[in-house]
C-alpha cells in the first residue's frame, strides 16, 4: 500500500496534485529546490494563483498530511512534476527532469515507484529517466516501478480537471501501471487507462499538437480571408454548421507554456516525418507578424505613432504571460518605433522593454492613441462596444483613431458613425 508520496516540484501541477493526495488520505512531502517556494508555503503563503488554491491549501494544512522539504526524503512513491521548457533552438530542456531524477537515486528503495508527470519528448521515461534511476544499482521493473502519467489540466480549471479528466498511466510493467492507477484513484473520478510510458508521453504531446495544428488552420484562414475579401468569422460560423466541422478561433497567435512548446518535442524526436506539425507551429508563431503587417497597411509609418496595446496574457482572464503572442506583438510595435502604452488588467507590472509604458487602466492606456490594438479577449474588453470605447477615449479632435481587433471583440459592429476605423483580423470585407 502506497501511503507516502514525495512530490518533486511544487508548481502549477505538483502543488495542486499534492493537495489532492493529502485531502484524500495520502501523506505527501512536497520537495522543491527553490528555497523561496518552501519558505512561502511554510509560512502559509501561496506562490502561484489558481482557482480554488486558497481553499485547497487550507484543507491540505488541516489534513495534517502535508509536509515540506528542500531535500529529497524517503517515500513509497516519487512524483516528478518539474518544468520542461524549450531551448532557443526549440529542443527540449530536460535539465530539471534529470536533476530531479538524480536527486531521487540516493533515497530510492526496493518496492518504490517513480512517476514522471512533466510533459516530455517521446522515450524520455525509458531512455533517460530509467537509466539514471538504475545507476543506484536497482533494476527497473524488478526492484522499483516506473510510470509516465501526463498532466492534462487546463490552467484556471486545474482542480476541477485533476479530479474529473480521464487519466493516462504508462507503466514500464503492466503491474506498475496498475499500481499507479490505484494511487491516482484516491482522487481521480475520471477513467484511468493503463498503457506503456512512450504511448503515454505521445498521448500528451498529440493532444496539444492537435490543438496547435487546428488553431494554425484557423489562423491561416484569417490570412486567406484578407486576400479573398471575406469575413473569416462569418465563414467559420457557417462552416461550423456542418455536422463534422469544428474550426477553432483565429487570434494573435498561440501562447502558454504547453501548446506553443509541446509540438516541438515531436518535431525534435521525428523531424523527417513531422512537417505538418512544424509548419503549424511556424504559422502560429508568425501570427503576431501578420497582425503587425495588417496594421501597417492601414496606418502606414509606425515610427513615432502613439499606440495602445490592450492585453498581454496568453489567453483571456488569466495572469500568465508565458510565450504570449500579445507580448511579441507589443514588443514588435515598440521595436518599429511606435510610442507604446499597454494595459493588462491581470498583471500590474509586466517585464517589457523600457520604452513601453504600463498604464493602470484601459482609459489611461488609450488616451491620445492613434492606434488601439486589442490583443486578448479579457471579459473587461469583451463587454465593450465602440460607443463605450469612444466615451473612454474622449475627444479625438476630429482625427480618425484606428482600432485593431485581433480577438473579435467588436463582432458585427459598424464603425461608419464612430471616431474609430475598425480593422478586424480576418475581416477582408472592411474597406481600407
Ligand atoms: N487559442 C486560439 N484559438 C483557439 C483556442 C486557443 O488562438 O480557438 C490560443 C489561446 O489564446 C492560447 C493558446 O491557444 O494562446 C492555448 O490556449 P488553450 O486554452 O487552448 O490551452 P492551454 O495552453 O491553456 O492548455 C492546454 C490544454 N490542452 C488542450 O486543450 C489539448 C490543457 O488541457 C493542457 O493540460 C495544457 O495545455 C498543458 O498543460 O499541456
Amino acid at each position: 500500500m502506497d501511503t507516502h508520496v514525495c512530490v518533486v516540484g511544487l508548481g502549477y501541477i505538483g502543488f495542486p496534485t499534492s493537495i489532492m493526495f493529502t485531502t484524500n488520505g495520502v501523506k505527501v512531502t512536497g520537495v522543491d529546490n527553490n528555497p523561496k517556494v518552501i519558505e512561502m508555503l511554510g509560512s502559509g503563503k501561496l506562490h502561484i494563483h489558481e482557482t480554488g488554491l486558497v481553499e485547497g491549501f487550507q484543507m491540505a494544512l488541516d489534513s495534517g498530511q502535508f509536509n515540506l522539504s528542500s531535500e529529497m526524503v524517503e517515500a513509497d512513491v516519487f512524483i516528478i512534476a518539474v518544468p520542461t521548457p524549450f531551448n532557443p533552438d526549440k529542443t527540449a530542456d530536460l535539465s530539471a527532469v534529470t536533476s530531479a531524477t538524480k536527486a531521487i537515486v540516493p533515497v530510492l528503495q526496493k518496492g518504490n515507484m517513480v512517476i514522471l508527470e512533466s510533459t516530455s519528448p517521446p522515450r524520455t521515461t525509458i531512455d533517460i529517466v530509467k537509466p539514471l534511476l538504475e545507476q543506484g544499482g536497482l533494476t527497473c521493473g524488478v526492484d522499483f516501478d516506473l510510470v509516465y502519467s501526463p498532466e492534462r489540466v487546463l490552467p484556471g480549471k486545474i482542480f476541477e480537471e485533476l479530479v474529473n479528466n480521464d487519466r493516462i498511466v504508462g507503466g514500464y510493467t503492466r503491474e506498475g501501471g496498475e499500481r499507479a492507477k490505484r494511487l491516482y484513484a484516491h482522487f481521480v473520478k475520471g477513467e484511468i487507462f493503463v498503457t506503456d510510458p512512450t504511448t503515454a508521453e505521445m498521448v500528451k504531446l498529440m493532444e496539444n499538437t492537435y490543438r496547435d495544428v487546428n488553431i494554425a488552420l484557423a489562423n491561416e484562414f484569417s490570412r486567406i480571408a484578407h486576400e479573398q475579401q471575406i469575413n473569416v468569422w462569418e465563414a467559420i460560423r457557417l462552416a461550423n454548421r456542418h455536422p463534422r466541422v469544428s474550426i477553432l478561433t483565429p487570434g494573435p497567435g498561440v501562447g502558454g507554456h504547453c501548446i506553443s512548446v509541446d509540438p516541438w518535442f515531436i518535431v525534435e524526436a521525428s523531424p523527417s516525418v513531422s512537417q505538418l506539425i512544424k509548419t503549424a507551429r511556424l504559422v502560429n508563431d508568425g501570427q503576431p507578424e501578420f497582425l503587425f503587417e495588417l496594421l501597417e497597411k492601414q496606418v502606414g509609418a509606425i515610427k513615432g505613432k502613439k499606440m495602445a496595446a490592450l492585453g498581454l496574457s496568453y489567453k483571456p482572464n488569466i495572469d500568465d504571460l508565458r510565450e504570449s503572442p500579445a507580448i511579441d506583438f507589443t514588443e514588435l510595435l515598440a521595436d518599429k518605433g511606435a510610442i507604446v502604452s499597454v494595459y493588462e488588467p491581470y498583471v500590474r507590472a509586466p517585464k517589457l522593454s523600457d520604452s513601453i509604458t504600463v498604464a493602470a487602466s484601459l482609459e489611461d492606456a488609450i488616451q491620445g492613441a492613434e492606434v488601439i490594438v486589442f490583443l486578448v479577449g479579457h471579459d473587461e474588453f469583451k463587454t465593450l462596444d465602440l460607443a463605450q470605447l469612444a466615451q473612454l477615449y474622449g475627444d479625438s479632435s476630429g482625427k480618425e483613431v484606428v482600432v485593431v481587433d485581433s480577438v473579435n471583440i467588436f463582432v458585427d459592429e459598424d464603425d461608419s458613425d464612430s471616431i474609430f476605423k475598425l480593422v478586424t483580423l480576418g475581416d477582408g470585407l472592411q474597406k481600407s
